[in-house]
């Protein structure tokens, strides 16, 4: 297979390189692709040097698969290209995830869905990942009415500028600023841009992106997204009603048997999920199970994942690996 990684230079490309090797990924050919700016400098993937190109010579190579995470106008402009040329493009910018035509994959609920004239998939956000990865076992069992979800985000997902905001914050030193206001000693309540409704575009993510997931548009999502001085990964305290009632060990039984989450929720021992444990890792962790004694068929739960890793690089690698093993290109 020869791949392209676009955006090769950035916060969630670096990863992907990381993924591709750790996973021993089944690469004839590694094309690095970033902007004008890095063509020309040199990338280390698994003891060589490659040199980083431009999106056109990329594109001429008609590489197999892209795996793209250069932001939403590079993916706008440029996975058409790319699709045109017979490639199959992996995009994990929000650009093409709400496209009808476009299919909005997370391997382990819906892979099934993807077919061999899929040219471009959409990467789900990172935050919606982890959330939907614990959330589709539990739908199809109790069928799921209502999400309340608050999120505690890292600021890995904004990229490069934020973690050398809180640095230099961190130092007491001055720099270019990527949020509003400072970022160490605070939580912001807002991820990405404000939307007329008063959401922000990373709260309507939640509600819309996991609607479409699991193939049900009667699953209200309502999210509150906050920023916190955080690297490692993003945590999610999520309320969720369900239609019918559960018994509690059977439901901690579907999550803990579903591929990809891994329930840490001992608390004779203080064991839950936290971003400290999950960075670096691929599985999405769920813990403080437990009933939400204000209302009837209700639960409270905890949800961590590395957002660089489950949250974007690695779940789009697992994409590519599906395609493969399903010779759906
Ligand atoms: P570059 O390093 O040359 O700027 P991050 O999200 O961490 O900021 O990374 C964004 C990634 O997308 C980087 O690899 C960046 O390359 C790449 N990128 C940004 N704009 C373009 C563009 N117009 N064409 C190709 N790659 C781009
Ligand atoms: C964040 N979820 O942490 C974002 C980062 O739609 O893919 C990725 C933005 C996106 O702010």
């Amino acid at each position: 297979m020869k791949v392209a990684v676009v955006g090769a230079t950035g916060m969630v490309g670096q990863v992907m390189l990381k993924v591709l090797a750790e996973r021993n990924f089944p690469l004839t050919e590694l094309i690095p692709v970033a902007s004008e700016r890095s063509v020309g400098t040199k990338l280390e993937f698994q003891g060589k040097e490659y040199e980083v190109v431009s999106m056109e010579e990329a594109v001429s190579a008609r590489p197999d698969i892209a795996l793209f995470s250069a932001g939403g106008d590079t993916s706008l402009e440029w996975a058409p290209k790319f699709a045109e040329a017979g490639t199959t493009v992996i995009d994990n910018s929000s650009a093409w995830r709400m496209n009808p035509n476009n299919k909005l994959v997370v391997p382990e609920i819906n892979a099934s869905e993807l077919t061999s004239e899929d040219k471009i998939i959409a990467n789900p956000n990172c935050s919606t990942i982890q959330m939907v990865m614990a959330l589709s076992p539990l739908h199809k069992k109790y069928k799921i009415k209502r999400v309340v979800v608050s999120t505690y985000q890292s600021i890995t997902g904004t990229g490069v500028k934020a973690v050398q905001q809180l640095e230099n914050e961190y130092k007491g030193e001055q720099g270019e600023m990527a949020y509003p206001y400072p970022i160490h000693r605070n939580a912001i309540p807002h991820c990405d841009v404000f939307e007329e409704n008063g959401y922000t575009k990373e709260e309507m993510k939640l509600t819309n992106e996991t609607k479409k997931i699991l193939q049900d548009d009667t699953v209200a999502v309502t999210a509150t997204a906050i920023r916190i001085p955080v690297v490692g990964g993003h945590s999610e305290a999520v309320n969720i009603t369900f239609e019918n009632d559960f018994e509690i060990n059977e439901l901690r039984r579907l999550l803990s048997d579903f591929p990809g989450i891994t329930v840490q929720d001992n608390l004779d021992v203080n064991t839950y999920p936290m971003p400290i444990y999950a960075e670096g890792k691929d599985d999405v962790f769920v813990g403080r199970i437990r009933r939400d004694l204000s209302q009837p068929n209700s639960l409270n739960m905890w949800i961590v994942a590395d957002n660089l890793r489950k949250g974007a690089a690695t779940n789009a690698v697992q994409i590519a690996e599906y395609l493969i093993e399903n010779k759906l290109v």
